[in-house]
């Protein structure tokens, strides 16, 4: 039975990894840094039924020692590394701990690995957001970098550091360009969730109003459960290497907003008001991947569509609701 240690295993991606890898019969071990409010520690992975499933080890990104001492001790085959300080608006407000979490951590996980397990594969989740301010329309492996956050820079010095290590030390270290992934598990601070936990508020009566930043912003939004998919394909591989995985197509914030209020029956002009503190001190104006090498290399391919997923979050943030106002 392989083991896979997930760091980042209590977020969105980390919860549908986990499924997936048990799933396959994988022994599954994730970071789990401390936190005062245990009570609501692995809400995701309960959610899908599988917490007590996946055993959970205490460390901190920011913990070299932490790291080097789980790698000891779980041993793990595939080492996942998808913890980060992952909100872009959050970023500004703290760069220092963004570049230490997302950016030095991976390097910190990194060198655990160097220095423990060599032989393990290893996954960097890199970011569309490396690619900032495009200068081409639709972005590939090749395309140029541009980052426009502290937590865009942070992700680009981690991925740099990915290539760096597989070519310094030969270590099979892949990283996943993946562009926005969503899901009923997104954290609610992101724009997908907001809109369709905002719909489902205002649907029931609970809100009338969703403040929101830019509207003009596309975003390339596939489902998260098909992208972990792909991040375990490129564990796979007999090479390491870098892959953009994205569904090449993009959507404004706006028409998102159209599409979720549709849903119920809902104009989003009537409820949708723009606020200028939600706006972005600079902004990644539009996404758009090209995932052809996933699609060959990895036989990857999406399998959501943007009405679908949608439809599967409104309806997951109904329940929610409901189920809370009858508690
Ligand atoms: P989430 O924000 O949902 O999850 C982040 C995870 O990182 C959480 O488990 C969090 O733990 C953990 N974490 C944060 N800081 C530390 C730390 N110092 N030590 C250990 N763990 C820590 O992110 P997603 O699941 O959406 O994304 C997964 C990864 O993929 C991230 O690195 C993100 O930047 C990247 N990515 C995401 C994309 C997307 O569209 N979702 C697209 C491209 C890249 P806790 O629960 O305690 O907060
Ligand atoms: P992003 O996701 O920054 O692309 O990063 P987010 O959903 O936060 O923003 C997407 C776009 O929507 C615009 N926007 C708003 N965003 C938020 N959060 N809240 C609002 O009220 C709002 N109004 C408009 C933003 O300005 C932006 O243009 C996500 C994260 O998961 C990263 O970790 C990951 O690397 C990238 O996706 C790919």
């Amino acid at each position: 039975m392989p083991t896979a240690l997930i760091t980042g295993i209590t977020g969105q991606d980390g919860a549908y990894l986990s499924q997936l890898l048990l799933e396959k019969g994988y022994r599954v071990v994730g970071l789990l840094r401390r936190s005062a409010s245990a009570d609501v520690i692995g809400e995701r992975l309960r959610w899908l039924g599988i917490l007590d499933q996946v055993e959970l080890v205490d460390g901190n990104l920011t913990d070299l020692s932490s790291l080097i001492r789980i790698m000891e001790t779980v041993k793990p085959d595939e080492i996942y590394n998808l913890a980060a300080q992952s909100f872009v608006a959050a970023s500004w407000q703290q760069p220092l701990l963004t570049g230490s979490v997302t950016g030095v951590g991976a390097v910190n996980v990194l060198e655990a690995v160097r220095i423990v397990r060599s032989d393990a594969r290893f996954y960097q989740a890199s970011s569309s957001e490396m690619f900032g301010l495009i200068q081409e329309p639709v972005q590939n492996e090749k395309t140029p970098f541009y980052p426009r956050s502290p937590y865009a820079v942070a992700k680009l010095y981690a991925h740099w550091m990915t290539v760096n290590y597989r070519e310094s030390f030969g270590m099979h270290a892949s990283s996943g360009i993946l562009f926005n992934h969503e899901s009923p598990l997104r954290g609610i601070e992101f724009v997908t969730r907001k809109v369709t936990d905002g719909v489902a508020r205002i649907k029931l009566g609970l809100a009338t109003q969703l403040p929101l930043g830019n509207l003009d912003a596309t975003r390339d939004w596939g489902h998260a459960r098909d992208y972990v998919r792909a991040m375990h394909l490129m564990l796979q591989q007999e090479t390491p290497d870098d892959y953009v995985v994205a569904t090449g197509r993009t959507t404004s914030i706006r028409d998102f907003c159209r599409i979720a209020f549709s849903y119920v029956g809902l104009n989003f002009e009537d409820h949708v008001v723009t606020r200028s503190d939600l706006l972005r001190p600079a902004e990644v104006q539009v996404l758009l991947g090209d995932a052809d090498k996933a699609r060959s290399a990895l036989d990857w391919a999406p399998s959501v569509t943007l009405e679908e997923m949608i439809a599967e979050m409104i309806e997951a943030d109904l329940a929610r609701h409901r189920a809370q106002s009858r508690s």
